[in-house]
């Protein structure tokens, strides 16, 4: 893949993206991350794969990855915080990716609580970040991001077609995977220093929510034992989901705890149940 190496020009002088390790052909790019962490791989080295052939999704889901078309890959992290902050890793991850998607295409990516990125109310990108703790530590963190840009709708899978699209689906142009990947990290990069800084700061937290396509709609999420609807007030000061209930209450949600089931009746499902 020649284009890896503009990607590694780019990255070169970073902490993300310093390595990069490309596969054409793997099962899963955060499998590979993890048994390399695991084994004492440094923080910041990306796995890259052209195509997956056991893509994962959250909850047993998986992730369609053909090849030659599209970005899929694993980031190792090690961020110095306690494991109960782990999932505003995918929150930083989502606001990072939202920016560096839009930036690329020219077109507004919305970030769909906890972990999905949409453009026009459909999914381009995933996001899956696998927590290994070490006693009360974080060991690492393996975040895993795949984003739909070549894709054509013609070879979306049948039950993909109404609700997944691509970067070049909505733009009608061929986008370059080096420029998408640069610019993912790179966000990435500034997103993920700040927050090892200064934690999940307010400035990233209004930006989530600037980026927010849940924010004041009617929702549905799943929780071990059952559902709850409400209305999507955005996230609070650390990283939490602020849900409006049926009797007036504010309740609270971790992501990594919920997955979100419904917005509105007559819009499709969003998740299929885990
Ligand atoms: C996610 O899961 O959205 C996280 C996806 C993370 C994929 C990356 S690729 C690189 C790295 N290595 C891995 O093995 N995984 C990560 P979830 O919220 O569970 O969504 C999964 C659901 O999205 C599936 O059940 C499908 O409905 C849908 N889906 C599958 N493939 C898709 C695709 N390519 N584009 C859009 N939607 C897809």
């Amino acid at each position: 893949m020649t284009w890896v190496d503009d990607l590694r020009q780019a990255c070169k002088d970073r902490l993300i993206g310093k390595e990069i390790l490309s596969f054409s052909k793997i099962d899963s790019t955060n499998r590979e991350a993890r048994d390399r962490a695991k084994g004492g791989a440094r923080e910041g080295l990306v796995i890259l794969a052209d195509s997956q052939s056991r893509g994962k999704g959250r909850l047993g889901r998986s992730w369609e990855s053909p090849p030659g078309t599209n970005l899929y890959l694993s980031i190792i992290l090690r961020p110095p915080v306690d494991p109960s902050d782990a999932p505003q890793i995918t929150l930083l991850a989502g606001v990072a990716a939202a920016r560096a998607l839009s930036d690329v295409s020219g077109l507004k990516c919305l970030i769909k609580w906890p972990n999905d990125i949409l453009l026009r109310g459909k999914k381009l990108a995933g996001i899956l970040a696998e927590m290994e703790g070490e006693g009360a530590r974080v060991g690492f963190v393996i975040l895993g991001i795949g984003v739909n840009v070549n894709w054509r709708r013609e070879d979306f899978p049948a039950d993909l077609g109404v609700k997944a699209t691509s970067l070049r689906a909505e733009s009608g142009r061929e986008i370059s995977r080096a420029a998408a990947a640069a610019g993912l990290l790179g966000e990435l990069e500034k997103e993920y220093t700040a927050f090892i800084r200064e934690g999940f700061s307010p400035r990233l937290k209004d930006e989530w929510n600037r980026l927010s396509w849940i924010n004041g709609k009617e929702v549905t999420l799943s929780l071990p034992e059952g559902e709850i609807s409400g209305r999507a007030l955005g996230l609070d000061t650390d990283g939490a989901l602020l849900l409006l209930d049926g009797k007036g209450k504010t309740r609270r949600f971790i992501a990594g705890d919920v997955s979100l089931r419904r917005i509105n009746k007559d819009e499709w499902e969003t998740e299929e149940q885990g």
